[in-house]
């Protein structure tokens, strides 16, 4: 694995520490239902995950994450409460609530949070063969690239805008502008579901021709 370019990018620890620090309960919610199998998510399940990385293990993610983010039920995620939503996933991340999402708590995040998005989980494991599952890799996507929205292989991490290692509150606001003006292609203020919808529909469509060589890269 140590030739994949994601852990190269990602890690400051190795899977070992996530699962030391979980022990210790830094991560008490989603971190109790994950333990028991970190990065063993059978390929083909139903996965979302929303453009901050958080993951609705759903055949409705999308609708799911939707549904939350629209805090006034209007159908219409503006921007105002698509940023509120990401500062939600932050907060949700920040174990020891210092206002930052640190290496240990990033490393948490891959490890028990979401770890169909590392390239030794099941999903990108059959791309090496195994008969009938997903193929990410050949639509040329990564890591969370394949179950959302955005090309961002590792959207908490990405949010680090100024790479050193911990993602603030400020620096989660920021990409939550960026991400947002990448989804509202027509630039309406506004994201509805069914756009979002077709837009999934697309990004996990088999590749065909060179479409996948002119994807937008990630903000
Ligand atoms: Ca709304
Ligand atoms: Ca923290």
């Amino acid at each position: 694995m140590s030739r994949s370019p994601l852990r190269r990018t990602w890690g400051l620890a190795g899977p070992g520490l996530g699962l030391a620090i979980a022990s210790v309960g830094l991560l008490p919610a989603a971190t109790a239902n994950a333990q028991s199998s970190p990065a063993k998510a059978p390929a083909g399940d139903a996965l979302f995950i929303s453009p901050f990385g958080e993951p609705f293990r759903s055949a409705t993610g999308l609708a799911d994450w939707f549904a939350g983010a629209d805090a006034d039920r209007d159908g219409t995620l503006t921007r105002k409460e698509f940023a509120a939503d990401g500062l939600r996933f932050h907060a949700r991340l920040d174990a020891d609530r210092d206002g930052r999402v640190d290496g240990f708590e990033n490393n948490a995040y891959e490890n028990e949070v979401a770890p169909e998005i590392l390239p030794q989980s099941a999903a990108f494991r059959s791309d090496q063969g195994e008969p009938g599952a997903p193929a990410p890799r050949s639509r040329g996507l990564d890591g969370a690239s394949s179950f959302g929205l955005l090309d961002e292989p590792q959207p908490v991490r990405g949010a680090d805008r100024n790479y050193d290692g911990k993602i603030t509150a400020e620096e989660q606001s920021q990409a939550a502008g960026r991400r947002f003006a990448l989804l509202d292609e027509a630039a309406s203020g506004g994201l509805t579901l069914p756009v979002l919808q077709a837009r999934l529909e697309a990004r996990q469509a088999p590749a065909s021709g060179f479409g996948r060589l002119f994807r937008r890269r990630p903000d």
